[in-house]
């Protein structure tokens, strides 16, 4: 009696436990490196046909137990892309190039308007509102991911914008 008890428990251990394993394995498989990184709401500010540079933005949310760095950040069509951080020095705006940007573990980056940007440089064209711009981003441990960045206004124009309605 005591035997087959313990034989039936054993079987449904096993049972859950194969259960289990078919549940996790491709979830795991598809987390393994490009899941550790998810970037949301990319975005690129709109430009005069003229700009010499274009400021790109996104968050950039880090799922691992350590910390992750953006290395670099490409597009065709730019002569390069630079990471940069807008900081105040001496009263003055000031955008700084860094060589990476850290991403923490289980923390996000948010890269917006007068703060860290990826600076794309020297465009052969200029994309207009509403265009996707793909950068490829590099990140340490060999992560790299492709987004779609879509070209929009500004959010510091639009207020802009609303203070002068406002008159
Ligand atoms: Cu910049």
């Amino acid at each position: 009696m005591k035997k087959i008890t313990l034989n039936l428990v054993l079987s449904l251990l096993s049972l859950v436990f194969v259960t289990q394993i078919n549940a996790t394995l491709p979830v795991h498989e598809a987390q393994h490196d490009r899941a550790a990184i998810s970037v949301d709401n990319p975005w690129v500010r709109s430009a005069p046909p003229n700009a010499p540079i274009l400021g790109a933005f996104m968050e950039i949310s880090n799922h691992s137990d350590s910390d992750i760095k953006l290395l670099s950040a490409n597009t065709k069509g730019y002569k390069r892309l630079e990471l940069h951080k807008t900081v105040s020095q001496d009263g003055m705006m000031k955008m700084i190039k860094q060589d990476f940007m850290p991403i923490p573990a289980h923390g996000k980056l948010t890269l917006k308007p007068g703060g860290w940007h990826i600076m794309m440089i020297q465009p052969k064209k200029v994309p207009k509102e509403g265009d996707s711009v793909v950068i490829k981003l590099v990140f340490d441990n060999g992560l790299s991911k492709t987004i779609q960045a879509k070209v929009r206004k500004g959010r510091a124009m639009d207020h802009k914008k609303m203070m002068h309605h406002q008159h």
